[in-house]
């Protein structure tokens, strides 16, 4: 058997199995990929509703990320939910010091309301420590107004203007996910020159917790796998749109359920 690639997901744990870097786990399970994961917060969730949340210390996330680090290594890296100043600041010296090949920011900042989660603090150091660090960030259009201060995103032409703020704000590549046009949903690709848009027909189904983890898991995996990145993107995308349309009809949980990951 071929040696898979190495990922890492820097996140929080999802008891319910849908999101953080179980979502992320088992993405990478289906594409071939070997997982780790040095995990930032527990939450006890399920598909209703967060109802408790226990934050790891920074030096604990540190001693996760020199654990796996300094013997695995990893080609990809992955980021989801940091959520706290301390824990970014020292992931980021991490970064700095393995220099991973990828690096792949989720800058996991709202609930599924919409609803920011964290102090504006939170919002400054994703900005100065970790954007400067991002081969690609994948921001959905309210984490994109919040990371910006703006006003939401509410036009196809403020949309590329913001993925421009973002490039100069230091990340290579930048995807903005989820923009509605027609019945179609667009994700949107800056790479400082190009926009190149990814367009899927929207499923109707509430089964879409961690669809966002997914499709950035999955794009780490094929930057991995030493895609480009607009082939990593295309083929994350249909991956997660295939994901969703499997779980349609699933009722695992009372309220938002996860996507069939198979
Ligand atoms: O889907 C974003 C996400 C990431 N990480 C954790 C989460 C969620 C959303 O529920 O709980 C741990």
């Amino acid at each position: 058997m071929d040696e898979p690639v190495k990922l890492l997901t820097i996140g929080g744990s999802d008891s319910g199995g849908a999101a953080g870097i179980q979502a992320d786990l088992k993405t990478w399970t289906v594409l071939g990929g070997y997982g780790m994961s040095a995990i930032t917060a527990v939450t006890a969730q399920n598909s209703l509703t967060v109802q408790d949340v226990t934050w790891m210390t920074s030096q604990f996330v540190q001693s996760q990320l020199d654990a796996v680090l300094s013997d695995y290594g990893a080609t990809a890296v992955k980021t989801g939910f940091l959520g706290r100043a301390e824990l970014i600041i020292a992931i980021s010296a991490l970064l700095q010091k393995y220099k991973p090949a990828h690096i792949v920011i989720d800058p996991v900042l709202v609930n599924h309301r919409g609803q920011s989660m964290f102090p504006d603090e939170v919002r400054q150091v994703y900005l100065a420590y970790l954007l400067p660090l991002a081969e690609l960030i994948t921001p959905n259009l309210v984490e994109t107004a919040v990371l910006l201060q703006t006003s939401s995103i509410d036009s196809y032409a403020n949309l590329r203007h913001s993925a421009t703020r973002l490039h100069k704000l230091g990340a290579k590549n930048v995807l903005i996910k989820g923009f509605r046009d027609g019945d179609d949903l667009v994700d949107v690709l800056f790479d400082g020159q190009t926009f190149t848009d990814f367009r899927q027909p929207r499923i109707d189904t509430a089964n879409t917790h961690g669809s966002g983890d997914t499709l950035s898991a999955a794009i780490c995996a094929f930057l991995a796998q030493d895609f480009p990145l607009e082939t990593a993107v295309s083929r994350a995308q249909q991956f997660t749109h295939r994901a969703i349309q499997q779980a349609t009809r699933w009722q695992l949980g009372g309220g938002h359920g996860p996507l069939a990951l198979f």
